[in-house]
């Protein structure tokens, strides 16, 4: 009898955590996608996030860890380490985490942690991107989905989207277009991740194999 050829038995279906602190609409956008990886749990800093209801009614473990229980940053961050640690994940997911993360735990999950942003990083690191965008008066705002390094919204970039802002755009409005493309770019990431199409390399650069568009561009305002 033939033995089974170990070569070509295909890699296990990855698995991922994703962390969140609010609504959950990239949550729900990754869980709608049909993912080639298991979410093996969501895990919230904040008890009444909406996005844990999201979680459980796909069917997803959920877990609540308060910031506030802690002493400190680091304290947390062991404790959060600790249940993700648990399921065992190939890749964490921020997707509206609010927390900035301690170096240890960064350093812990290297080249295995991945947030979405929702601004054309290097522009807007940190909070508040869509008003600090309009004050600015940028005409092209977005989103970036990159991995995590100690500092703050730097890390290598995996993809990001660009929407036109509008002349008489408030946060919300602007908020709400740039939502729509992270909703579009974070499920194409985390596909690409588990398929072994993107990583971040030893030294802490993309190596990608992806399809570019180089007559693709998006100019704004069309017209004055
Ligand atoms: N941690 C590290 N080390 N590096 C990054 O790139 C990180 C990170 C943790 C979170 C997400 C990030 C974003 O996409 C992220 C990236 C929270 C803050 C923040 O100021 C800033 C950036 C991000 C997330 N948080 C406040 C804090 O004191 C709390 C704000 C609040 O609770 O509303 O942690 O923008
Ligand atoms: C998203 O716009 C995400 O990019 C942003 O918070 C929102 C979460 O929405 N993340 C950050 O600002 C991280 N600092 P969601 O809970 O509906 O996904």
């Amino acid at each position: 009898m033939k033995k089974p050829d170990v070569k070509n038995k295909p890699d296990a279906m990855k698995k991922i955590v994703i962390l969140i602190s609010g609504r959950g609409s990239n949550l729900g956008a990754l869980l709608e996608s049909t993912l080639p990886c298991e979410v093996a749990a969501v895990i919230s800093n904040k008890a009444d996030a909406g996005g844990l209801e999201i979680a459980t009614a796909y069917g997803v473990a959920t877990r609540v860890i308060s910031h506030k229980d802690y002493a400190d940053r680091a304290a947390f961050d062991t404790a959060l380490a600790a249940i993700i640690d648990t399921f065992q994940p190939d890749f964490v997911v921020l997707a509206g985490f609010m927390r900035i993360l301690t170096d240890d735990f960064v350093h812990h999950y290297a080249g295995r942690l991945v947030n979405i942003h929702p601004s054309l990083l290097p522009s807007f690191p940190g909070v508040n991107t869509h008003e600090r965008a309009l004050e600015e008066g940028v005409k092209i705002h977005g989103c970036t989905v990159h991995f995590v390094t100690p500092k703050l919204d730097h890390g290598p970039i995996i993809i990001q989207a660009a929407v036109p802002v509008l002349r008489h755009d408030t946060p919300q409005a602007l908020a709400a277009r740039v939502l729509q493309q992270e909703h579009r770019i974070f499920p194409q990431a985390i596909r690409w991740l588990c398929e072994g199409r993107v990583r971040m390399d030893a030294s802490g650069r993309i190596a990608a194999s992806c399809d570019e568009l180089a007559s693709a561009s998006l100019i704004s305002p069309q017209s004055a």
